[in-house]
């Protein structure tokens, strides 16, 4: 008996597989949704930790040492870029977290302040390898800012 011959992929079949694919890791990398909503948390903790070293050199509470600086900056970026708004997987408007359903509903509107967010970090990235503080104040600033307006509009009040 021949051996089936395998038919090449139906251009729609690979396609549908592609957005299967590409799909599948966001949510996957969760047990469940409450899962996600710890892990954006997390990361939520940590960078209002790492902003604080960050506003704590710029309201000269604490010396400014530009390495350090840099290095809070550099895992704010990671955070912010990477991390954070991993996250907001499908399912996880609901549970212990204090997110707005708007960000599923109004989808493209939290991605442009998630946009805007990472603009204003990577130019305070810019500013910090400057070394030059009024700058980097002026960038934190801003990004503070853009926090404070997501949270505004996207985080139920506590
Ligand atoms: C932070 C933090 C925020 C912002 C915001 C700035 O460090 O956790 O949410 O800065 O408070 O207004």
């Amino acid at each position: 008996m021949p051996l089936p011959t395998m038919n090449p992929l139906r251009p729609s079949l690979a396609v549908a597989m592609l957005a299967l694919l590409t799909a599948l890791p966001a949510a996957a990398q969760y047990r469940n949704a409450d899962a996600a909503i710890k892990y954006r948390q997390s990361a939520m903790s940590l960078q209002n930790n790492h902003l604080g070293r960050i506003f704590a050199m710029v309201n000269g509470q604490a010396p400014f040492d530009a390495k350090v600086m840099n290095e809070n900056i550099e895992i704010v970026s990671l955070l912010n870029s990477r991390v954070q708004f991993a996250a907001f997987i499908e399912g996880s408007d609901k549970g212990n977290t204090r997110a707005k359903p708007e960000i599923w509903a109004e989808k493209d509107k939290f991605s442009a302040a998630v946009a805007k967010s990472q603009d204003d970090v990577n130019k305070l990235v810019a500013a910090g390898k400057t070394g030059n503080l009024d700058q980097i104040k002026a960038a934190a600033g801003a990004v503070g800012q853009s926090c404070k307006a997501c949270h505004d509009a996207y985080q139920k009040p506590q």
